[in-house]
Parts: structure tokens; C-alpha cells; sequence
């Protein structure tokens, strides 16, 4: 018996070191140390022997199993560090090395451009609201003190959509891409809310293409309605615009015009960025402004038809309107040197990604 278990333990240290894998130690194990396994089939034979024998073999047998025991575990425990060893190896990153940086993209110029304006009303008291882009006829123009066929609306150079009536319901008359922003006016009387501090951003459209002119463009439009305003008032809330948005440096103008529906009406031009005011370049002419200033927007003391339309009493309530370009505005920031406006609506990338 002695013998028997001197040998069983030298087959299994003999079979242990040719051991490279989990399982085959595990299968080992079973093959040794298993109930059904060459140890335990050994020690059945125990019983036979005589008790003076099994004194003897019993304290043997059961150092062999703990030196099979012992075996095994070192035996696991030299592979499991080996298995992380490769691991370490194979599995390696480097948690120092630079990330891969996603590509980012960026809010488009007119956007941009569209959030510095609202926060700079919101400073004011102005509040962004939305009125549509597809309009009636009326809003666009009835609503504004220009009757059907007048003249005035040539300037304005719309897009009318065929058979626009099948599409949106209503008795007030045809409908058109929104030409100006102005179309917001009424309807934001028409609220019902007084006094009134609009501020209307929206795509505008007109059948016009050239370094100032673009057939989509986009408008904000500011409206204040209250008791007693004066032109004073609108002078000022330009004179905080400006100085924010451009710089304390940059000059504006307000000129006479005509609008239907402001009376008395302005114009505002910005001395231009490009020539630096001076209507040359290089001695040729400025070709974005020609002259030395650029016109960003009209506005006014609103009229009072257009205050009626609305259901207000002139004579209780006034209040002044202004329409400018977004583009406009944008491209006349210092430092900005684009001499075309159609370039911001080309999806140049090379352009785009610079701001
Ligand atoms: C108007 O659209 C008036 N509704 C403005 C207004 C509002 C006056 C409230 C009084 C009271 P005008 O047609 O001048 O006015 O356009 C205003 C501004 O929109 C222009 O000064 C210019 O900055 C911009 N604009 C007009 N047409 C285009 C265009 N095709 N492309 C880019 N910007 C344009």
C-alpha cells in the first residue's frame, strides 16, 4: 500500500509539470483527487488491511492526499499568473496617450448671430417670438397699410405660392413666402397682450441675388407698443444695440425714408467694416457698400392704420417698429471681411469651420 501511494505520487507530480492549461489541471485533479479518482479508489483498500497496518498506512495516506492537494494549488496558481501575464500583454492600453477628438461640428454664423441679437433685446425687455414664414397676403402686406395692387409692394420682390389657399385655410388672400418680418406686427397685436416688446426672428424671401442680396435672408424684427412712446425711445434702444453688438467704436446713421407702415420711417446704416467707411478699396470702389455705409434696417413710429388693423386706438396707444437683416448685421461686425453675402449660404466648409 505504501508503495502503491509513493507511486501514485511520483505519476502525479511526473503528470503535473506537463500541465500548460485550466482544464487539463482541472482534468487532472478529477483523474487524482476526484471521488471516483485513482486516490480515493487507493484508500478503499484501507479497510482490508489489519489494524496494526492501517495505524500505520492511514497517517501516510492522508499526508499523500494533502502533498497532491498542495501540488495542485501551486500548480493553479503559477498558471493564473501566467494567464495574467499575457493578458497584460495582449489587453495593454496606454491610459496617458491623447483621446481620438470627435468631430465637432458648429452652429452656423446666422445662428450665432441670431442668439447674440436675442440676448441683447432680452436685455431690454424684448422677448423672441415666431410668427409664420408662409403668410397671408394680408399680414404681409393688407394688414400694413398697402392695399392690393399698390405700388409699394413691388419693392418687396415676393414669391406668391400657387394655389397657396388649397393648402392653408383662410379669407386673407393669397399666400407668400413672408417677404419682411413685419408680417408679425398685426399678429402680435392682435394678441391681445399689452403693452408689447417683440422681438420676431424668421427666414424672409424675396427674387433678389447679389453681394448684398440674397433670395432666403433672415429679419428680427422689433415691436413696442405701450402709451406714449417716442422717437427718442427708439433711438436709444438702437444706440444700446449697436454699441453691444459692435463695439462703441463702429458709427450709425439714421436717415429719412418712406415705409407704409411706419410714419415717420428711417433708414439705418452702419459706416462699412470692409472699407473701413471710406468707400474704397485699394482705390476702386467698395463693393459691398459703395458709398461708405450700409443700410441693415428700416423702421419707424408704427402707423396708425397699422395700429388699428390691429383693433388698438391710435390715440391711446403708439409705439415704434424695426426690420434689419441678420446677414446684414452679421457681416458688418468688425473683423468679420466677408465681401459677399451668398458666401454664407454656399456650405463652403473651409468657410463655415473658421467661425
Ligand atoms: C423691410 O423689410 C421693412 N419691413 C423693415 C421695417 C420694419 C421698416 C419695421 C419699418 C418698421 P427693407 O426692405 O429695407 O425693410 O429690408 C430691411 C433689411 O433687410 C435691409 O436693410 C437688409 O438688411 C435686409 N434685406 C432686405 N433684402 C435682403 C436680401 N435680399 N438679402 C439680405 N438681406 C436683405
Amino acid at each position: 500500500m505504501r508503495q502503491k501511494l509513493e507511486q501514485l505520487k511520483s505519476d502525479f507530480t511526473s503528470a503535473i509539470e506537463q500541465i500548460s492549461s485550466e482544464e487539463a489541471l482541472e482534468a487532472l485533479r478529477v483523474e487524482y483527487l476526484g471521488r471516483r479518482g485513482k486516490l480515493g479508489e487507493l484508500l478503499s483498500g484501507l479497510k482490508d488491511l489489519s489494524a496494526e497496518d492501517k495505524k500505520e498506512i492511514g497517517p501516510f495516506a492522508n499526508q499523500i492526499k494533502q502533498e497532491l492537494e498542495a501540488g495542485f494549488a501551486r500548480k493553479h496558481a503559477e498558471l493564473m499568473q501566467e494567464l495574467a501575464g499575457e493578458k497584460a500583454q495582449s489587453e495593454w492600453i496606454d491610459i496617458t496617450a491623447p483621446g481620438i477628438e470627435p468631430v465637432n461640428g458648429n452652429l452656423h454664423l446666422t445662428t450665432q448671430a441670431i442668439q447674440e441679437v436675442v440676448s441683447i433685446f432680452n436685455q431690454l425687455g424684448f422677448i423672441r417670438v415666431r410668427h409664420p414664414e408662409i403668410d397671408w397676403d394680408y399680414y404681409a402686406f393688407e394688414s400694413l397699410n398697402m392695399p392690393k395692387d399698390h405700388a409699394a409692394r413691388d419693392e418687396w420682390e415676393t414669391f406668391f405660392i400657387a394655389d397657396g389657399n388649397k393648402v392653408m385655410e383662410g379669407e386673407k388672400g393669397k399666400v407668400v413666402l413672408t417677404p419682411h418680418t413685419s408680417n408679425g406686427q398685426v399678429r402680435e397685436i392682435e394678441k391681445g397682450y399689452l403693452p408689447i416688446r417683440m422681438m420676431n426672428i424668421n427666414k424672409t424671401y424675396r427674387r433678389q441675388s447679389d453681394v448684398t442680396h440674397v433670395p432666403m435672408f433672415h429679419q428680427f424684427e422689433g415691436l413696442l407698443i405701450d402709451k406714449g412712446v417716442t422717437i427718442a425711445q427708439l433711438k436709444g434702444v438702437f444706440d444700446f444695440f449697436v454699441k453691444r453688438f459692435f463695439g462703441p467704436e463702429r458709427e450709425v446713421r439714421l436717415r429719412p425714408h418712406h415705409f407704409r407702415f411706419t410714419e415717420p420711417s428711417f433708414e439705418l446704416d452702419i459706416s462699412c467694416n470692409l472699407c473701413g467707411g471710406s468707400a474704397k478699396i485699394a482705390g476702386k470702389k467698395c463693393r459691398m457698400c459703395k458709398q461708405g455705409w450700409l443700410e441693415l434696417g428700416g423702421a419707424g413710429m408704427v402707423h396708425p392704420n397699422v395700429l388699428h388693423a390691429g383693433g388698438l386706438d391710435p390715440k391711446e396707444y403708439n409705439g415704434f417698429a424695426f426690420g434689419w437683416g441678420v446677414e446684414r448685421t452679421l457681416m458688418m461686425k468688425s473683423g468679420m471681411n466677408i465681401d459677399d453675402i451668398r458666401i454664407l449660404y454656399k456650405n463652403d466648409l473651409r468657410f463655415l469651420k473658421q467661425f
